[in-house]
């Protein structure tokens, strides 16, 4: 009886551990890319590639150009590799907010993601320069900056930290929204509790208009516009429409005050165990889907007024020079850090 019940609890235990074994293999953990492309290079021809799945974060909507573009990279690379590896889309802050996916990617239990570069300052402290109030004159000028010396720069300081750099995206010019009065020039920020991105530069700028900056992750922001516990917020028009800001948020500002460039990562110990095959697949499909990321942020902005209206928001437009000159005072700040740099980019071509 004994030996019996025991028999029963052993195959329990193996089926259970079976199970365990079956589940490590799919989405919720990484793959063994390693194990998986290279044997499957060496391996007998009758033995299938074993599949590997890549799970790609970010912390806003499926319509936003960061997950589009992570659905067109998923598409070039399953066909590219005959659906043998698959890109997972985890958006609105699925896999967490942008720290954690940052962590993810440097552990290895995150393989993609695509964040706005403003948090990646806490692992590249310098990075920060791109946050700068009035730095780029136009798009252009920004992917200039990205797609040259600056942008190999930070790549290879984000590589230093296990983060592989793929691309260059953006998330675009900021505006500020607010729900207690119409903002048209600097003096109408003082006392405005407004929520920026985890980075000193954002909350100096604000706070040098007289407004009361503070730092919060994304995944957070509605609920606290919802309950008043902050009154403004300042994004592009793509996260501001997409996210629905205007259910909580009457008033628009295009003060287009800061361009945040967007960065489109790997772990870098993940990609590590890829084949040198994989590893080229991975970075022409992320050269496509960069161009074609940039194309539908800069197609919502221009789109995206409009709609914002539509909703309910009052927009306004504002003349920029004041703003400049409010803000200016984080240059005065920052030039030890930044000097050189921020000279750099301002005389890169627009
Ligand atoms: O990458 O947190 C934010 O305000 C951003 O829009 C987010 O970083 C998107």
């Amino acid at each position: 009886m004994f030996r019996k019940v025991s028999a029963i609890l052993l195959v329990a235990l193996l089926l259970l551990s079976a199970a365990a074994c079956g589940s490590s293999g799919t989405a919720s953990t990484p793959p063994a890319p390693t194990g998986g492309s290279q044997a499957a290079s060496t391996a007998p021809p009758s033995k299938p590639a074993e599949k590997i799945i890549l799970k790609a974060g970010n912390v806003i909507d499926v319509e936003h150009p960061y997950s589009q573009a992570i659905l067109k990279f998923g598409e070039i690379v399953a066909e590219k590799t005959e659906g043998r590896i698959e890109v997972q889309l985890f958006h609105s802050s699925q896999l967490g907010n942008e720290t954690d996916l940052i962590e993810g990617l440097k552990m290895g239990s995150v393989e993609l993601c695509a964040i706005s570069s403003a948090p990646a300052a806490n692992f590249v402290p310098n990075i920060a320069v791109f946050d700068m109030p009035y730095l780029f004159k136009s798009r252009q000028q920004a992917y200039n900056v990205m797609d040259g010396e600056l942008g190999v720069f930070f790549f290879g300081e984000l590589l230093k930290e296990g983060v592989r750099g793929l691309g260059w995206w953006e998330n675009g010019f900021r505006n500020v929204t607010n729900s207690k009065r119409p903002i048209t020039k600097p003096e109408d920020l003082q006392g405005i509790k407004i929520r920026v991105m985890e980075n000193p530069i954002p909350i100096a700028t604000f706070n040098a208009c007289g407004a009361n900056a503070t730092a919060m992750a994304w995944g957070e922001v509605f609920t606290a516009l919802q309950q008043k516990t902050i009154d403004a917020q300042e994004n592009p028009l793509s996260v501001i429409y997409l996210q629905r800001l205007y259910e909580v948020q009457k008033y628009l500002s295009l003060t287009e005050h800061f361009y945040a460039p967007a960065l489109f990562l790997m772990s870098d110990q993940i990609y590590q165990k890829l084949s040198p095959e994989d590893q080229k697949i991975i970075s022409e499909a992320a050269a496509e889907a960069t161009a074609f990321e940039r194309k539908v942020a800069e197609q919502q902005a221009s789109d995206f007024v409009q709609k914002c209206k539509d909703s309910g928001m009052e927009v306004n437009t504002v003349e920029k020079e004041p703003f400049m000159k409010a803000m200016s005072v984080v240059y005065a700040q920052y030039e030890d850090q930044f000097g050189e740099m921020i000279r750099k980019i301002q005389a890169t071509p627009e």
